[in-house]
């Protein structure tokens, strides 16, 4: 009975000591993620422009009825968004204002990207994500992800060198008619960002200058003029905190010996 009331001040103690230590797992870590916006398309009508939405367009590319909310393709739920640029210049912009984002350090899009064909041409980009500036849609922010229409390659890198394709960072091939999402988080303090691609980490660290004029997301389908689909959207902050401790290596012990403590108890009945 002695060993029990042992191991019974043993569990206590741990437990304090975890309430108290935990395991440091950095000297600052990511504790959270808030959406500053999401937008699944779902509830605007077939065939508008998602105005209501706070959407605004900056080209209207390959005509104002192109640039519309589909029911015909979607990659969640029934409807997505459609944009279609001209062949050659301009391509279909448009952008929505997320001011909140000016308030945080570590900011990230997630978007699920789809371009319905192979250009016919091999003018520049098809689709387009990128942070972007709200009051000066003429001075761009990085950075950028897009589909580079003569290798048929997604690149990233900053949105000034769009034409310099050799100063950006290639993340393989696209093929028409497949749904890819992105997730692209920006460190501004840091001065760089990080590129997954369906979930995967593909580029780690890439070096950005400080983004201080982004306030919103942009799309677009560029002069590839080809059809490009957009669905749930997500612009987010990542929110940093002090020291977070990690408690499951505790919890586990306290499990155990816990465990052990019941079983031997029905043993001695
Ligand atoms: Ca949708």
């Amino acid at each position: 009975m002695r060993w029990i009331i042992s191991l019974g001040c043993m569990v206590i103690a741990l437990l304090i000591a975890g309430g108290s230590m935990g395991y440091e797992v950095g000297e600052k870590q990511l504790i959270g993620v808030q959406d500053l916006f999401f937008d699944n398309f779902e509830s605007y009508d077939n065939g508008t422009f998602p105005s209501s939405g706070g959407w605004v367009v900056k080209n209207w590319g390959n005509g104002e009825e192109n640039q519309t909310i589909t029911d015909k393709v979607s990659c969640y739920g029934l409807k997505s968004f459609q944009l279609w640029g001209n062949e050659g210049w301009p391509g279909a912009v448009v952008y929505r204002n997320i001011s909140a984002i000016r308030n945080y350090d570590i900011i990230g899009f997630e978007v699920n990207v789809m371009v319905w064909e192979y250009p016919s041409t091999t003018s520049a980009e098809s689709a387009v994500v990128a942070f972007y500036n709200f009051s000066s849609p003429n001075v761009e922010s990085s950075p950028v992800i897009v589909f580079r229409s003569a290798d048929h390659c997604i690149y990233t890198g900053k949105i000034y060198s769009w034409w310099n394709w050799s100063a950006m960072e290639n993340l393989g091939k696209w093929h028409p008619k497949v749904w890819y999402k992105f997730t692209l988080i920006y460190d501004r303090p840091k001065e760089c960002f990080d590129v997954y691609i369906n979930d995967t980490l593909v580029l780690n660290d890439y070096p950005a200058p400080a983004g201080w004029q982004i306030s919103a997301i942009k799309l677009a389908s560029g002069q590839a003029g080809v059809k490009c689909y957009f669905d749930n959207i997500r612009v987010f902050a990542v929110i940093q905190g002090g020291t977070v401790y990690e408690y499951i290596p505790i919890i586990i012990a306290v499990a155990t010996i816990s465990t052990i403590i019941l079983l031997r108890i029905r043993k001695e009945k």
